[in-house]
Order: C-alpha cells, then structure tokens, then sequence
C-alpha cells in the first residue's frame, strides 16, 4: 500500500526484515515529504529538462525555453540535479572533477572531491569515478556522493567509504567496456532513503543494499542492457528495468514491452503526474525526444547533448553500452 499527499510526505507499508530483532515484520515507514524525482518546479510532475553539454545550456523540452546556463569555465561538467536544499524543488547543479558541485539552490557552491583514483588497474581506461548524488541519509536532502568504478566503492558526504558491488575483472578492458558494475542508486524499499544498488551489464545481476535493514538483495534480471530504474507502478517504491539491444524495456517482475525507440538515451521519469514513471527516448540523432504515449517534443541535434532524466552514471555506461552493441553487431569485436 502506498499513500501519497501533495505536501505532507507519504507512507510506504510492506514486508520489511527488522534487523534489530531479527524477524521478519510487517509494518510502514513514514516517508518525509521530499522532491518528486526531476521536479525542478514543485509541481509533482517530472520536467523534461535536457542539456547541451556543449554550451552549458538547459532547455525545457516542453517549450525550448532555457532554464538554466553554467558559467564558460564549467561546460562540459558532470550534470547532477538534485535537491539540495530541501525546499521540495529539483536543482539544476553540476560538478567538475576537481570536485566542484555547483547547485542552483540555497545551498549554492561547495567542495566534496572525488576519491584517489591513483590505486586504478593500470591499462583500465574506461572505468574511473561517477558521481552518484542521492538522499541517502536525510530523505529530505540531497547529498554529494561518488561511486569509484574500478573497486566499486562508494564515498557518500559524511560517510566513511563503502564497498558495494563488483569492480570488475583487472585488465578486462574490452572494445571500450568492462564487465564492472553500474551505479544505479534509488529508492528501491521505498523508505524515503537512497539505497545503494548495482547492475551489473554481463551478467545482467542488480545488487540493492537496501538503505531500511541493510539486506542486500541481487536479482538475476536475465536481461543486458540500458538500465533505467523508475518507479514504474506508482508503488513509492523504485522497480529495476533494462532497455536491450532490441529496444525492448524490461520492467523486472512486470512487464515487458517493445518499443522502436532505435539508438536513443533511454530514462524514464513521471512526465504526466500520475504517480508512474513513463519510458522516454531521447535520439542521439533526430532532434526528438519521445515520451511513450505522452509526447514528442522537438529538441536541437546539437551533437553533445542529454536528457537530465538521466544520471550520469548511466550516462557514462549508455554510450560504451551502445558501442558495444553496434561493435558486435558489426563484427569489429
Ligand atoms: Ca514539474
Ligand atoms: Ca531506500
Ligand atoms: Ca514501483
Ligand atoms: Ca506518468
């Protein structure tokens, strides 16, 4: 059961296992009020914002209007909207390697470093450091946060690092991608918290660490590919899902449905305010980007370009995913 009100948080109730007692509980957990996922008006419903990360530009899809510029010297940056400041609205902020999160909210401008990549493999150049921004402690507040690819450790403001996940296999560089796992953080228990959550695209394996009782859950999906966790039913809980090669979504325990959606960035956010998050395609290269049975709206085909809807963890792993695929089905690997 999941209860949602405009302003006064929701509460999410289920099956959780009570790691104080040991035992398996039924009971609900009071979610805070906090940002309805790419909300940057407050109005509960997803914005189709994308940047060109070009210019520094954010655009709402919806009517071209810009929403947001980054200064000359921060183009380029790592996108990272969020909350930060908890007044209920997305922000559009971004971060540079040296550490520099930049937000456009209340919180403004502040410094969390990525971590040492000096212990990376070396000859491993397509894992490095992402940044994985999330609520992780305070339900109300985003956090900075960055996912170090190559041991599959998470470093989280206010937090002593921790590992979770697989880093992948030394010296397993191939055709521009390795079989380490992804940072796909979410909500997936539904408790208004962030957990840490894996997908790993070879062996099709999603880790949850679930931020409520610490148990750690892995489902073999059975599917590679794009993964673009959303919470698909309205449940307040996020549901894992993958795009594959054939442009085929796969809500995991749910459905499965085929969409020609073609070479796009495939995310998924709540466009229409009915509590479930709807599957979009945003071309690599047709000015188009498709809300399925929503919308379609026109956006530039400037070649360095993305939806925000889309973290940039993933953002990074779309592109070596797709080169993988084109790779293979060309016969060049
Ligand atoms: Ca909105
Ligand atoms: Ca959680
Ligand atoms: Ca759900
Ligand atoms: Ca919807």
């Amino acid at each position: 059961m999941d209860r949602r009100t405009k302003r006064a948080g929701r509460v999410t109730c289920g099956l959780f296992l009570a790691t104080v007692l040991g035992v398996v509980a039924s009971g609900c957990v009071v979610v805070p009020n906090q940002a309805a996922p790419y909300d940057f008006d407050g109005d509960r419903v997803a914005d189709p914002y994308w940047i060109n990360r070009t210019t520094g530009t954010w655009y709402d899809a919806r009517t071209g209007a810009v929403v947001h510029t980054e200064p000359a010297w921060a183009r380029g940056d790592w996108v990272v909207a969020g909350d930060y400041d908890g007044d209920k609205n997305v922000d559009p902020a971004t971060v540079n390697l040296a550490g520099q999160w930049r937000t456009a909210s209340g919180r403004g401008s502040f410094s969390f470093p990525p971590p040492d990549l000096s212990a990376k493999p070396s000859g491993w150049v397509s894992v490095g450091v992402v940044p994985v921004p999330g609520n992780y402690t305070d339900p109300a507040r985003t956090q900075a946060a960055w996912y170090r690819e190559f041991d599959a450790t998470w470093f989280i403001e206010g937090h002593a690092p921790i590992q979770f996940g697989f880093g992948g296999t030394p010296g397993g560089d191939r055709d521009g991608f390795t079989d380490h796992d992804i940072a796909v953080p979410a909500d997936y228990d539904g408790d208004g918290r962030t957990d840490l959550a894996t997908y790993n695209h070879e062996a099709a394996v999603w880790r949850i660490r679930s931020s409520r009782t610490n148990a750690v859950t892995e489902t073999n999906t059975g599917v590679s590919g794009i993964p673009v966790p959303a919470d698909y039913d309205g449940d307040g809980k996020v549901d894992m899902a993958v795009v594959d090669g054939f442009a085929t979504w796969h809500i995991i325990g749910s459905s499965s449905f085929d969409w020609e959606g073609g070479i796009c960035y495939e995310s998924a956010a709540d466009f229409n305010g009915d509590g479930r998050a709807d599957p979009s395609c945003f071309y690599f290269n047709y000015p188009t980007w498709w809300a399925l049975g929503l919308a379609s709206w026109t956006i530039d085909s400037s070649s360095s370009r993305s939806p925000v809807t889309m973290p940039d963890a993933i953002y990074v792993n779309v592109l070596r995913v797709h080169f993988y695929w084109i790779c293979v089905r060309e016969g060049w690997c």
